[in-house]
């Protein structure tokens, strides 16, 4: 069960944003109402929502799931992989101080991005892509390790982040697109298959038994209610502009 979210709300400099997505940049007004949408989204699942200013000189900042992983038992500050995203993290610890009283961070060589990181039970699974290198991934392990959690390595070479394919929905219940799909670490759950044409919708978010799904996913969204789930449907477009899908907007906990 998770009871807290934090949140960043976009900042106008979020146009700025990396992305690799090609499909237009961000109208910003949208954005801070599907934001707010997003929200009350997280409220209707019963979570209280810390919600940050908008900070102008990250302009990826609203994406905080990647700063910080946020376990049962410690906090570990991230050490993003992507240049302009390193300092958020000076921000976010100062946040996370307030709620937890173990924190560990990433050090240089290790790069880590959570979004890079899927929990399952006490168990993380951690992909190696092009933010998340393997110095960062063992120094997770490690930590994890330290805190009576495991964590293991998945690579990925075709999209973000781990969770741009991939979301863990309790009960076994494995959300996968692409490469995820074939994976033998995944084979031991019940994938729920998506399809190519609608692959946005494979980063999906689990709270407290509500999936918070992408808004225009129709297969997928029939599959994962057919699966048992009740779904909340978040129109997140101005973030997909950026790359960024449901998860990478909230740190749970
Ligand atoms: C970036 O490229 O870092 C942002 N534009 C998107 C980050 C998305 N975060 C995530 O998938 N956890």
């Amino acid at each position: 069960m998770f009871t807290k979210a934090i949140v960043r709300t976009p900042c106008r400099n979020m146009i700025n944003g990396l992305t690799t997505a090609n499909i237009g940049l961000p109208d910003y007004s949208l954005a801070v109402k599907q934001h707010q949408a997003y929200i009350q989204a997280l409220k209707q699942c019963g979570l209280e929502v810390l919600t940050l200013e908008a900070d102008e000189d990250f302009p990826d900042s609203t994406f905080v799931e990647d700063t910080a992983l946020l376990t049962k038992h410690c906090a570990v500050i991230t050490n993003p992989g992507a240049y302009s995203r390193k300092n958020e993290i000076i921000e976010i610890e100062k946040v996370i101080q307030k709620f937890y009283p173990y924190i560990e961070r990433i050090e240089e060589p290790g790069t880590v991005e959570a979004g890079d990181i899927m929990m399952v039970g006490n168990h993380f699974y951690i992909g190696i892509s092009e933010r998340t290198n393997e110095y960062g991934a063992q120094q997770m392990i490690d930590i994890l390790n330290k805190y009576k959690m495991t964590g293991s390595k998945v690579r990925l070479k075709k999209v973000l982040h781990l969770k741009t394919g991939t979301s863990y929905l309790e009960k076994n219940n494995l959300v996968a697109s692409g490469e995820f799909l074939s994976k033998p670490e995944f084979q031991k759950f019940d994938l729920l298959k998506i399809e190519d044409d609608e692959n946005y919708a494979a980063n999906c978010v689990w709270i407290n038994g509500t999936v918070l799904f992408p808004k225009r996913f129709p297969k997928a969204k029939k599959m994962i209610e057919n699966a048992g789930y009740k779904t909340i449907e978040v129109d997140v477009s101005e973030f997909q502009k950026l790359d960024g899908g449901l998860s990478c907007l909230s740190l749970r906990f």
